[in-house]
């Protein structure tokens, strides 16, 4: 029989999410990397761009976006396994979670890999060279990234160099452009030693964020914490020194089994009556002092682009192209440093998650989590929306429907 196939990389983060999701509940399937000469033949053309994790379904079906591959196997798994708690507290908790691991920590991420060369890059390197282009390839027809230079075949070791080092140069722009700089350094640091040290606390308490078996949350966490900060070499030694809970965490995502014996004997069930126990609310205290702010600002400024882009209409491509994610450059104030980062129109359906979720919760479970998010300063995300939604259609996110806006004062 047919396996699926999932193209990703083990140095790419979002690879990471989807990968962990199908060894989680122990789907079988074959993994291929982005230089597998069948992905740029047949899946690049079919969705439109440059882009992993691509699922291809044993019968053929391409699957783009984490969320969609974790969407479309979960939908066939029973109430006690399924990676989504049931309507409620838990299942609004956990999409805030997906959501925070997903965009949120993106600058401790990129700040670890790309500006720690001396002891990183032999290895990311490596990784990259061997993902983006097969023994025997040349670079040319490995790198499809259509916005790619011109690239000639050569020996492996020097064609996988070249085509290494040209993903290493977009990566590290867009370190920049996530807002890595000389001055935000500092306070990156102090933010994910923070980050570290709550999740530990949490973990000491169970092996996964909502008790015994992974949902969205880690599915969305395990993004920037496997392939940059578990195993690139410089923050896989500060993760395996200042949180021992979170490194057996990230093996525990990447195995088949529950591989939690140190906790004794765990039920898989999620934490009884759909409670959230202190140590998370203290991570979603976090969560809302590093990055309600940022998410506030996104959605402000897409709204903004939309009233000035009047023209946009349902079904047009956001960014104009497929692979144009951001909109533009927003500022904001983080800790008392200005921070300008791209606007990624992509994070309302992130929100739109966690709004679907509360919608779908009884009155009585919405009061509570809506008194639990704004305790922690993330009242926003059930109600921040621009003027359009986002939705997905064909792998690619389109313009949605026009609605009310709410938007920050
Ligand atoms: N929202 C997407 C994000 C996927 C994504 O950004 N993947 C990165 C690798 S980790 C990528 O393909 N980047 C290529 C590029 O930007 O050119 C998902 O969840 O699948």
């Amino acid at each position: 029989m047919e396996l699926p196939v999932l193209y990703a990389m083990r140095s790419s983060l979002y690879s990471a999410k989807a990968r962990s999701y199908l060894v989680k509940q122990r789907i079988d399937y074959e993994e291929r990397p982005p230089g597998d000469p069948r992905f740029p033949a047949e899946i690049v053309p079919a969705i439109g761009r440059w882009i992993i994790p691509v699922l291809q379904t044993a019968d053929g079906r391409i699957i783009q976006d984490t969320c969609d591959i974790i969407d479309h196997f979960d939908a066939e798994m029973p109430p006690e396994r399924s990676a989504k708690p049931p309507a409620g507290v838990q299942n609004i908790v956990t999409r805030v979670l997906e959501m925070f691991g997903s965009e949120g920590l993106m600058r401790p991420a990129l700040h670890y890999r790309w500006n720690f060369d001396s002891v990183n890059m032999p290895f990311v390197g490596e990784d990259f060279g061997r993902g983006l282009m097969l023994p025997g390839g040349s670079s040319e027809e490995s790198s499809t990234f259509e916005f790619g230079p011109e690239m000639s075949a050569g020996d492996d070791v020097a064609a996988r160099a070249k085509i290494s080092e040209f993903a290493a140069d977009r990566m590290r722009a867009l370190t920049v452009d996530f807002g890595v700089n000389p001055e935000t350094i500092p306070e990156v640091e102090r933010s994910y030693l923070e980050f570290l040290s709550l999740l530990s606390a949490h973990l000491e308490t169970a092996p996964y964020l909502l008790g015994g078996r992974p949902t969205l949350g880690d599915f969305g966490l395990i993004a920037p914490l496997y392939a940059h900060l578990s195993r690139d070499p410089e923050p896989s030694l500060i993760m395996k020194r200042e949180a021992w809970p979170v490194w057996r965490w990230v093996e525990r995502m990447n195995s088949p089994v529950a591989d939690c014996g140190e906790y004794g004997d765990v039920a898989s069930d999620l934490f009884a009556d759909g409670s959230i126990p202190p140590t998370l609310k203290d991570l979603l205290a976090y969560i809302g002092r590093e990055f309600a702010d940022e998410v506030a600002a996104h959605v402000g400024f897409i709204d903004a682009w939309l009233d000035q882009n009047a023209d946009v209409g349902e079904g047009d491509v956001v960014g104009g192209r497929p692979y144009r994610r951001s909109l533009g450059l927003v500022t904001w104030n983080w800790h008392g440093h200005e921070v300008t980062t791209n606007a990624i129109p992509y994070r309302l359906l992130h929100l739109q998650r966690i709004q679907s979720a509360f919608e779908e919760a009884d009155p009585a479970a919405q009061e509570e989590a809506s008194e639990l998010l704004q305790q922690a300063g993330l009242g926003g995300l059930l109600e921040l929306k621009a003027r359009r939604r986002v939705v997905r259609s064909d792998n690619r996110e389109l313009w949605g429907a026009e609605q009310q806006p709410v938007v920050p004062a």
